[in-house]
């Protein structure tokens, strides 16, 4: 009997050490997704709040690789790749948490190109109804095109400010569509058409790399096509990009043109070098910019520039020298010659491309204002006459109005119909 009631007792211990031992570790095991979900789930939701406040920054970041360097942007594209490739490696518990973290992330990230696609079509709406919505009329109802529209397209490639080279070169375009392809079919032919001004638009344009210390910018145009506004914009991204900036206010002749500079210049923390008195040499400002700069290990020189009257001689002789004096201070100087063009101005904006082009070599352009035109169509004539790239285009006043300018994006935002268009 005493040997019975200590088998019980051994065995009732042995089963208590093992639940200890091993009841609680198969429990983990084998419970392990239900009890983990709720945990992971606050933790998921915790990251992708998280990821939330990241987004307001990362928001400013790609603001910033937006206007900064192009190069930024599709650095952050490989950087993703990379994350997904090491989550190969891990344990998987951790791979659950990162795929969610990863999918939280694509999510917002297409929700803000998507904002940003959007604030792209609107800022283009008024091109498009000057232009596209015209067009779209011409071929609206019909399941063949005759080679009678073409009349009725020239007029109104014509009244809508891409100038007549280039109406008459998407003319020709159509026509060998029509006559020699015989393609009749309204939506193939618009196709091809919007195919053609993006290959029209896709000029290769060089990345800002700032290898060189100070990287120095030289920005052109008439009075008020936007380049102090342009020049702020893009100091404050690059600033937001951890980029030392010296702003030159080489636009000398007006007191209120040096204080705007003085405003972007408090606004973006930038300093601003500044003539010592109205209607100093513009010269002398840009080579105090550009010693101030190497003094103080600045990444990036921006000069604003006067823009009065652009056929009077003395400016463009003045924004020669200018160039000349950067190239003095630094040989490879300046290392990017951008022109401000005012969309609203339709085609005499291509006639400026021109007139600084004979004085100046023309790196690349900025096209302002496209927001509030219903000329932006300009942006084609500019790029098909002169094959100098557009760098960024202007859709409204505020810091993130402007961007770095995507071909393909804009030629979406651009040829949609009436029917897509919010
Ligand atoms: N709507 C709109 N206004 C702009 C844009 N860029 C500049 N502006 C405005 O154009 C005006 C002239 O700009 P400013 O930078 O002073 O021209 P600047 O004389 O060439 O330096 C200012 O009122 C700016 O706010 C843009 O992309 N869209
Ligand atoms: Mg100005």
């Amino acid at each position: 009997m005493g040997i019975i009631v200590g088998v019980i007792v051994a065995i009732v211990i042995a089963a208590a050490v093992g639940y200890f031992l091993f009841g609680k570790k198969s429990d983990t095991s084998s419970g392990s997704q239900l009890d983990k979900s709720p945990d992971s789930d606050v933790a998921s939701l915790k990251e992708s709040e998280s990821s939330d406040d990241e987004a307001g920054k990362s928001e400013s970041k790609e603001y910033k690789s937006d206007v900064g360097t192009d190069s930024e942007s599709s650095k952050k594209e490989d950087d993703t790749e990379d994350e997904e490739e090491s989550v190969e490696d891990t344990p998987e518990g951790v791979r659950l948490d990162e795929s969610a973290e990863q999918e939280a992330e694509e999510s917002l990230k297409k929700a803000r190109r998507e904002r940003k696609l959007k604030k792209l079509r609107q800022g283009l709406s008024k091109t498009r109804g000057g232009m596209i919505d015209k067009i779209s009329a011409l071929f609206k109802g019909k399941k063949e095109l005759d080679p009678n529209i073409l009349d009725s397209l020239e007029e109104t490639l014509l009244s809508s400010d891409i100038g007549s080279a280039t109406t008459l070169w998407l003319i020709e375009i159509v026509k060998g569509v029509l006559d020699k392809d015989e393609i009749r079919d309204p939506e193939a032919i618009w196709e091809i058409i919007k195919q053609e001004v993006e290959n029209a638009l896709s000029i290769e344009v060089k990345p800002w790399t700032f290898t060189e210390k100070p990287f120095v910018i030289m920005v052109v145009g008439v009075n008020g096509a936007g380049k102090t506004t342009t020049i702020g914009k893009i100091a404050s991204a690059l600033v937001n990009d951890g980029k030392k900036v010296v702003l030159a206010a080489a636009d000398t002749f007006r007191a209120a043109a040096v204080n705007q500079l003085e405003i972007w210049g408090r606004r973006t923390g930038c300093e601003v070098v500044k003539p010592s008195k109205e209607g100093a040499d513009p010269s002398s400002v840009v080579f105090d910019a550009m010693k101030q700069a190497e003094e103080q290990g600045a990444d990036v020189v921006i000069i604003d520039t006067a823009g009065r009257l652009h056929t009077q001689s003395p400016l463009m002789e003045e924004l020669k020298k200018i160039s000349r004096v950067t190239t003095k201070a630094m040989d490879s100087a300046p290392h990017e010659t951008l022109l401000v063009l005012d969309a609203t101005t339709g085609q005499n904006a291509i006639k400026q491309v021109k007139e600084f082009g004979e004085a100046l070599k023309i790196d690349s352009i900025a096209l302002t204002k496209l927001d509030g035109t219903a000329k932006g169509g300009v942006i084609i004539g500019i790029c098909h006459e002169n094959k100098i790239p557009v760098r960024y285009i202007g859709i409204g006043e505020t810091r993130e109005s402007l961007r770095l300018f995507n071909p393909g994006d804009f030629v979406d935002a651009l040829f949609l119909q009436d029917s897509e268009s919010e």
